[in-house]
């Protein structure tokens, strides 16, 4: 006999030959090993009747049977005591399978495998006797846990409990033979899922690998790991991304995460000084779409919170007030809105599940020529861009942009132009990392105060 395993694990059922499974594969080593101390008892040996009755039927009524808490009290009794030889009592895990528990986390499977006694009470029937979870997370040396799976139902409990032998024994020192694998897989600490692997040949069936993975650059198949993770798991697992750590994100994952429409809102990107708006960057699902007729009131809304951002300091409040008033209520937007030489897209952000506000919009006049020199062959003017302060820098803008773009283009635009205050550079390096260009200046009053704007152009190139 070798020195004791570090872990103990016990296991009650009615049926102990459905754990079978545990003697295979890294399990089974773990146990041949002498890693893993793993028993299967009979829930039935601890009956006292000649008919090894196991469960009876609900009290207040209802369908099917429960399990009796007399027969799991001996039984428990016996399994906690005996799982702790020796003169230190050792505080044991009880795992109580059930639909109605905590989901199963690979946090979970971290905690439990830092117990050096788990004992699994697998239920059957409707459950067990409610009295029982009751009683053991009363005593002190147990930590009781109910675990759920999934959301759906099983017949009883040890195809759970075979999932959580699982999941913990592999993270035991010495299980796995390469703790390296521990580290990338998915829902390991990055918070993604993982991104696809490959192997030989690299044509099969028609579907060729990946060329960057046969590169022999590292970094780019780093990098394509990584922008695979995130989309897969912007695809598949939104309250993921929701809940990473903006700070965890580099320029390249936020774009990676933008093309999926997920977007850093609260900071103005990497390297930036801004004045945060609104509590902590967080990552926010926003769709870009063209707007209609119900979101005139919403868009006059947001006018009146962003048209401001674009002005200079020197422009009055009335000045301001007075445009905004004039030019920018639910009417005007209303009337832009019912006109088809008017495009306006709206940026929506998805606040909660059915819960949405507008954050950014556009506004692209068909057909509008520029106020100075050549006339532009095909003109749109690029009326409105805002985004709500705390989207700037979010790539929103962008991604408003390129929709607007993409609509003028196929209502037959071949050049935009737009106007921006002179003292908004802002806007200028914007719009000049899009590809727009200088082109000239322009007088826009604001509330009867004359502004000098900045003209520029950028082509609607066809994709
Ligand atoms: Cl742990 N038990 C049963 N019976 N059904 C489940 C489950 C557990 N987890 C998900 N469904």
């Amino acid at each position: 006999m070798g020195a004791p395993a570090d872990v103990r694990i016990d296991i009650l059922t009615i049926f102990p030959a459905y754990l079978d499974a545990l003697s295979l594969s890294l399990v089974g080593k773990a146990r041949a090993d002498g890693l893993l101390d793993v028993a299967v008892h009979d829930l039935r040996s601890w009956t006292q009747d000649r008919h090894r009755t196991v469960d009876d039927t609900p009290f207040g009524g209802g369908a099917g049977m429960v399990m009796r808490p007399d027969v799991w009290g001996r039984a428990l009794d016996d399994v906690l005591a005996d799982g702790t030889p020796g003169d230190a009592p050792r505080s044991a895990v009880l795992v109580v399978p059930t639909p109605a528990g905590e989901p199963l986390t690979q946090a979970m499977a971290h905690e439990l495998a830092s117990a050096d006694h788990l004992v699994l009470a697998c239920g059957r029937y409707e459950g067990i006797d409610a009295r029982v979870v009751e009683h053991y997370a009363a005593c002190p040396d147990v930590t009781v846990r109910e675990v759920s799976i999934g959301d759906y139902v099983l017949n009883g409990g040890e195809v759970a409990a075979l999932v959580v032998v699982e999941a913990v024994a592999r993270l035991l020192p010495g299980v796995i033979g390469n703790p390296a694998s521990l580290v990338e897989e998915s829902h390991g600490a990055a918070g993604l899922l993982e991104y696809p692997v490959y192997t030989k040949p690299p044509s099969w069936a028609g579907h060729d690998v990946p060329d960057v993975l046969t590169s022999g650059h590292h970094g780019r198949v780093a990098r394509w790991r990584r922008d695979q993770a995130l989309r897969r798991t912007a695809e598949r697992r939104p309250d993921l991304v929701a809940a990473l750590e903006p700070a965890s994100l580099d320029v390249a994952d936020r774009k990676a995460l933008a093309a999926q429409g997920w977007f850093v809102a609260g900071d103005a990107g990497a390297g930036t000084a801004v004045v945060r708006t609104t509590g902590a960057p967080a990552l926010r699902r926003v769709h870009v779409r063209p707007a209609t007729a119900a979101d005139a009131d919403a868009l006059a809304d947001l006018a009146a919170r962003t048209f401001h951002l674009a002005c200079p300091p020197t422009l009055g409040a009335e000045a301001i007030e007075a445009f905004v008033t004039e030019q920018l209520g639910a009417d005007r937007f209303a009337a832009s809105l019912a006109d088809p030489e008017r495009l306006v897209h709206v940026a929506e952000e998805e606040l909660a599940p059915g819960l949405t506000r507008l954050v950014g919009y556009t506004l692209v006049v068909l057909g509008a020529a520029p106020p100075a020199g050549a006339p532009l062959e095909h003109p749109a003017e690029l009326s409105k861009c805002y985004v709500l302060p705390e989207h700037q820098g979010s790539g929103v803008a962008g991604r408003l942009l390129a929709a607007a773009t993409a609509a003028a283009r196929e209502h037959g635009a071949r050049t935009l132009w737009l106007g921006t205050n002179r003292a908004n550079r802002r806007a200028q390096r914007f719009y000049a990392r899009h590809g727009f260009v200088r082109a000239g200046s322009r007088r826009f009053t604001v509330g009867g105060e004359e502004q000098d704007d900045v003209v520029m152009t950028g082509d609607v190139a066809p994709t």
